[in-house]
């Protein structure tokens, strides 16, 4: 049996990612950390330590104690808080990465590390973008997630580590609110339309992104980690994607169900630029051939699943 240490366990894809790792590893062996304290609704009923990612020395005694084999890293700063403080999105994607690395080199640990549809940017094709294609990002999220990619592959061609990732889009899931992506949009206008049956939306009517229900994204990081590697020509990082959303369609989905509710723009620039530089749609053809990705959620059972679990709450 796998034993397995989550580092940002208690953030959006961790709240989900940690009951099914230990759902299918058992709780024991699977140790939530986290830089913060975290609620027993998420941390229970398995171990939970405090652990900053970052600290290189504290990821390795972390490592060795749990005797972990594997390291799921969701620590980061995502795009939009990234563009507020460049050096503290730098400082934490980076410094935490290199820790976990240098420990999986050290303790023969396997690594599940997401990427992002932000490591492209605006030369890269906007439409069926490629999985090996232009990737010069125009946001400091974009550059930790383009190195980071990098000093994955790096650190299995040099050192024989078994990395491996995604590229997530934005994510949609109700608990763990998103931690302040430019995606977040997708997530807000469920608890919105819920709430008050009015959303208005910090980016344009027609800015479409790939997105994804989080039960599609825990599935995406188990069924890589448990795959089959002779089969991967890449590992670090596949095109990911389920379904393209832009504010207005979204809007008129959720009108399926909520037909009074209504939607406007207040357009936020910094979020409204970092989603015109990323792409309309990608191909995750090299996932679905490599390691048989396939998502089972789109925008009308993400919508109904999404609106039927805020309604009950
Ligand atoms: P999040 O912001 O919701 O959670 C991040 C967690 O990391 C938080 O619980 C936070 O407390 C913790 N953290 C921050 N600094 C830390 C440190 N120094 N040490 C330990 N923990 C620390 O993020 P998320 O949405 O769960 O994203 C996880 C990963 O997935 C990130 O690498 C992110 O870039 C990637 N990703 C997320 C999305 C998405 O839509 N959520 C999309 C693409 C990629
Ligand atoms: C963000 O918007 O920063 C994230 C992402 C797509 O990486 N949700």
């Amino acid at each position: 049996m796998k034993r397995i240490l989550v580092t940002g366990a208690g953030g959006q894809i961790g709240s989900w990612l940690l009951p099914a790792l230990r759902q299918h590893y058992g709780d024991s062996n699977v140790l939530a950390t986290d830089i913060r304290h975290l609620g027993s609704e998420i941390t229970e009923p398995g171990p939970f330590q405090l652990l900053d990612a970052t600290d290189a020395k504290a990821v390795g005694r972390a490592v060795m104690r749990h005797d972990a084999d594997t390291v799921y890293h969701l620590a980061a700063i995502l795009s939009a808080v990234g563009e507020s403080d460049p050096r503290l999105a730098w400082h934490v994607n980076m410094a935490s990465l290199e820790s976990v690395l240098d420990v999986a080199r050290e303790q023969r640990c396997a690594v599940f590390t997401p990427s992002s549809i932000g490591v492209f940017g605006p030369d890269t094709p906007k439409d069926r973008t490629p999985q090996d294609t232009l990737m010069r990002p125009s946001t400091i999220y974009g550059v930790t997630k383009v190195a980071g990619e990098l000093l994955c592959d790096y650190y299995h061609q040099r050192f024989g580590v078994d990395t491996r990732g995604v590229r997530y889009p934005g994510l949609i899931s109700y608990g763990a609110p998103p931690g302040g992506g430019t995606t977040d949009w997708a997530v807000d206008i469920f608890h919105q339309a819920v709430a008050r049956g009015h959303y208005t939306c910090f980016l344009a009517p027609d800015s479409q992104l790939d997105m994804m229900y989080m039960p599609d994204a825990v599935s995406a990081a188990m069924g890589i980690m448990e795959a089959d590697s002779t089969n991967f020509v890449h590992r670090n990082a596949f095109n990911v994607t389920a379904m393209q959303l832009a504010p207005e369609a979204l809007a008129a989905e959720i009108r399926k169900h909520l037909p009074e509710f209504t939607i406007d723009y207040d357009i936020d620039p910094v979020r409204q630029s970092i989603a015109e530089s990323w792409p309309d749609r990608v191909d995750d053809s090299a996932a679905r051939e490599q390691w048989g990705w396939e998502p089972a959620f789109d925008v009308a059972t993400t919508t109904r699943a999404m609106l039927e679990q805020l309604r009950e709450e």
